[in-house]
């Protein structure tokens, strides 16, 4: 294991943010599966993004998040330090290929669920939103699962440009192939013109429940949560959340920013809370696309928030039962 914080430490100092090496949040980087042992979490970067649609780029994402991201510290409302109150590494990146969506999914499929065969928690750092499909299917291990999905858009289309492997078609495919219980299935912050009749009248057959954003204005962040875990019940459940969720005031580095989105503070608030309700096998963070790739940059900064209280919520809830 490399321990970027070490020279610090054995200097009676710690590792100022800007300096070292930028792993996330300066935790131990390791490649080697012995080394998760003892584990709780391990981070995953899912550098690909050549299933985007419109804007390219995030690619760039989970190095931008991994230079954005904070050192250990204690959440101010949850009164938990999720980096103290959990062992976490950063496992490093997919070896994913550039011209081959097939093998770059297939790549990061199997280093999920490297990490989920050896008991450890993946959050896994996007990325276009394709590679849920991946990412769930190596948390699912072999039987359907919840699925929380924070978005503007379903991303249940059939195909795009006559292709169906795209950023717009993972739910459908996960659900179609029995990965993602379609009942225990909720979309919160859609909004904007985009899927369309066909696709919505899809999911309402099979059960899957969808808050607009307009819905999270209305109801507020705690009744959101609370239809949501009701929704979603006990049971193996993933967690996945696009950025463009967010207004593109506050995240504007992603593929298909939509104004009318929602705010970090209910964003992160509602990671948090939902984190420390559902029997997670897993999260990801998707569609960050930097404009300047090893910058802080503003909407990889929200992404490392959302990724630290999905870690809050899971450290409360491991308290809490242990
Ligand atoms: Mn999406």
């Amino acid at each position: 294991v490399l321990d970027p914080e070490g020279r610090w430490a054995a200097a009676g100092s710690h590792r100022p943010e800007w300096a070292g090496l930028p792993t996330y949040a300066g935790l131990p980087y390791t490649e080697r599966v012995d080394d998760l042992a003892g584990v709780d979490v391990a981070i995953v970067g899912a550098p690909f993004d050549e299933l985007t649609t419109d804007r390219p780029g995030a690619r760039y994402g989970p190095r931008a998040i991994r230079a954005a991201s904070l050192p250990a510290g204690r959440h101010v409302t949850a009164l938990v330090d999720p980096l103290e109150a959990l062992t976490v590494v950063d496992f490093g990146d997919a070896p994913v290929v550039p011209h081959d969506p097939v093998r770059a999914h297939a790549a990061i499929e199997a280093l999920v669920r490297q990490v989920v065969d050896a008991g450890v928690l993946p959050v896994i750092l996007g990325g276009d939103h394709s590679i849920t499909e991946p990412d769930v299917k190596a948390c699912a291990g072999g039987r359907p699962v919840g699925l929380v999905h924070f978005d503007t858009h379903t991303d249940t289309a059939t195909e795009l440009y006559g292709s169906a492997l795209s950023h717009g078609t993972p739910m459908f495919r996960l659900v179609d192939q029995g990965i993602v219980d379609p009942a225990r299935y909720v979309q919160i912050g859609l909004r904007g013109y985009w899927p369309g009749e066909e696709e919505f009248a899809w999911q309402e057959r099979l059960g899957i429940r969808h808050l607009t954003a307009e819905d999270v204005a209305d109801l507020g962040v705690a009744e959101v949560v609370r239809r949501t875990l009701e929704s979603i019940g006990p049971g193996p459940t993933f967690l996945t959340v696009d950025v463009d969720v967010l207004d593109p005031a506050f995240a504007p580095g992603t593929g298909t920013p939509e104004p009318g989105g929602l705010t970090p503070r209910e964003l992160l608030r509602a990671c948090r809370l939902l984190s420390a309700g559902l029997d997670l096998v897993g999260a990801d963070v998707v569609e960050v696309l930097p404009q300047a790739p090893m910058s802080a940059d503003l909407t990889a900064l929200v992404a490392d928030r959302i990724v630290r209280e999905i870690l809050t919520g899971v450290g409360l809830r491991r308290r809490a039962s242990g």
